[in-house]
């Protein structure tokens, strides 16, 4: 801590995801007279119980990048947590540093989270000087253009938003036309996994001696958080996180595509770029990613349904998940369209379930901090849905267990596209499934204790049944969802033994999750 110096006329307070040296509030600001403030706040790494790998990440990246400021020439006051002086929140921190220089402003860029953004607003008139909250132009889509876009239709749906980045990145597009004639090359990107399909290994970072005070502080002080601290091997740093990008966009890239909705239990990481954390945390750019992908096509070393499909995740997926965030108001985490109010199950704090599915997905959560997309859709997401589970619990799992999560693109990835719990404003039918989708697209229920092929009896698949119970239990509020008519018209076909032996499955799983049951259900 830096003790009171001459008056300084502008304080920039960096937050910990906000690592990124061109950021708007350091580009406003000058390093001459100027102080950057930073703190591990302790509001911040408690309001979730986040993983122990996402606080070292947050952590050793946000001490790194102080340390590379310095380099570059800032003052830079960094409140560690175990250093001389701790602060609970965000306010007691600037509060302070408002006391110890003097400002004439406080300049940071809006949060990514409604939570301390609301808490921002106030600012102005509790502190002692002027505050200046700046857009964060690291996203292609601003708040305005997305209000923009949005205006006037009936349902917002990522394929026409993603149109409009790919036009305003010219990123594969070829005379104003999509490269290859298509926007979307989905359709390839559903292969199974094969046996014994290999994949590149993600790179190994070796924590260094800042990385590891870190790892004792965060086992010391919140030892008795989720997931496990060792061994830590992400990218901590600027250099290596493009180390990290350079390997996937080399190595992992080609094959994105084709294993994208992939899941095997031997192979954890797949074609996956492992890139969202250091995109979020602010390590990378997300638009040179793109860029750099797009190259690979390009230089025929990628092909386009795999570069296509990977920057669809970040252009549109990404940009407008935040749109719709920030569009919904604090109140979208606690929407609840079917009421769902059951308890969210131990067994997705301890893996310890026989339904091999969940158990992969939570075991790699927990020990890597890391699921892929349809593991976090269509697994733990999947089975949250269909059997009930309050959303606000589903979201503050998903916001406590991965480094890459922040509530801007956590909660509409959780309560809209997982949950359906926002009712449609993000997406047009609920991603209820069966235990067929899992089988298509893994090997687990090889090993499974239940049998994805049985359907009512004792040890059938809990998806099965459950799946079926999701869609009668919530008929009127899904009946007249025209993407949604076949599947009821199936529900129709079966005979009247058959819908109530699911009925009576469904039930008997539930009243033993009820019971705290995580085996034999
Ligand atoms: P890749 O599969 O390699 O994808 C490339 C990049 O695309 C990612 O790094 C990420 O930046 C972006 N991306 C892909 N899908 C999405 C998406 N749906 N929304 C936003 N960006 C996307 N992503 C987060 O960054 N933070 C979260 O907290 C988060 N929570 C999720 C919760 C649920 C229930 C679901 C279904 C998805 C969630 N996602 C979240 C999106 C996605 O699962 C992760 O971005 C991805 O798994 C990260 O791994 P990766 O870097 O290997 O991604
Ligand atoms: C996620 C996180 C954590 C765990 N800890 C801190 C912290 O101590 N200090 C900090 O500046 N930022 C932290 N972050 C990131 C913030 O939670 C994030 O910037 C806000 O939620 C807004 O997105
Ligand atoms: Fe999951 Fe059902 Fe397959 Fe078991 S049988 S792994 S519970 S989908």
């Amino acid at each position: 801590m830096v003790s009171k110096k001459k008056k300084t006329s502008r304080l920039v307070l960096i937050l910990g995801d906000q690592l990124t040296p061109e950021i708007a509030s350091l580009r406003s600001a000058d390093p001459s007279t100027d102080v950057v403030i930073m703190g591990e706040i302790v509001e911040e790494a408690t309001y979730v119980q986040h993983h122990k790998k996402k606080l070292i990440f947050v952590f050793s990246a946000m001490r790194h990048f102080a340390e590379d400021l310095r380099e570059a020439g800032w003052s830079v006051d960094y409140a560690a947590l175990d250093g001389a002086k701790t602060y609970t929140s965000f306010k007691e921190l600037v509060a302070d540093a408002v006391d110890r220089y003097a400002p004439e402003t406080l300049t940071v860029v809006e949060p990514g989270e409604w939570r301390l953004f609301e808490a921002m607003k106030h600012w102005d008139e509790e502190l002692d000087c002027a505050v200046e909250i700046l857009d964060d132009e690291r996203f292609l889509c601003s708040h305005d253009e997305f209000a923009d876009w949005a205006e006037g239709r009936k349902s917002l749906r990522m394929e026409y938003f993603y149109r409009e980045m790919r036009k305003k990145t010219g990123l594969l597009i070829e005379d104003g036309a999509p490269e290859g004639g298509k926007w979307n090359y989905d359709q390839e990107n559903r292969k199974p996994p094969k046996d014994g399909l290999k994949s590149p290994a993600p790179p190994r970072f070796e924590p260094d001696a800042i990385t590891r005070n870190v790892i004792d502080l965060v086992e010391d002080r919140f030892g008795d958080h989720f997931g496990d601290a060792a061994p830590f091997w992400f990218a901590v740093t600027r250099k290596d996180a493009e180390k990290a990008r350079d390997r996937f966009l080399t190595k992992a890239l080609a094959q994105f595509g084709d294993y994208q909705d992939a899941m095997m239990a031997d192979n954890r990481f797949l074609f996956h770029s492992l890139l969202s954390m250091y995109i979020n945390a602010g390590l990378l750019d997300p638009l040179d990613v793109c860029r750099r992908a797009v190259k690979q096509y390009e230089k025929g070393a990628a092909p386009l349904n795999a570069v296509e499909g990977f920057i669809r995740q970040i252009i549109g997926w990404r940009e407008f998940v935040r749109g719709i965030y920030w569009r919904e108001g604090p109140d979208y985490v606690k929407a609840n369209f079917f009421k769902a109010d059951r308890k969210l199950p131990d067994f997705y704090w301890t893996g310890e379930t026989d339904m091999a599915c969940l158990r992969a997905a939570i075991a790699q959560t927990k020990e890597e901090a890391y699921a892929h997309h349809i593991q976090r859709l269509m697994v733990t997401g999947t089975f949250a849905l269909i059997a009930g589970i309050d959303p606000h619990d589903v979201h503050e799992w998903y916001l406590a267990v991965y480094p890459d999560a922040y509530e801007w693109v956590e909660a509409p990835n959780v309560i809209g596209m997982a949950l359906f719990a926002d009712g449609g404003v993000l997406g047009s039918k609920p991603y209820a499934a069966s235990g067929a989708y899992i089988n298509r697209m893994s090997n687990y229920c090889g090993d499974c204790r239940y049998s994805v092929s049985k359907k009512t009896e004792d040890g059938a698949c809990p998806f099965n049944a459950l799946y079926w119970d999701f869609l009668i239990r919530n008929e009127d509020k899904l009946r007249g969802n025209g993407r949604l008519s076949r599947v009821y018209q199936n529900w129709a076909r079966l005979d009247k033994d058959k819908k109530s032996a699911y009925r009576k499955r469904a039930r008997s799983i539930l009243n033993k999750l009820d019971k705290g049951a995580a085996t034999d259900l």
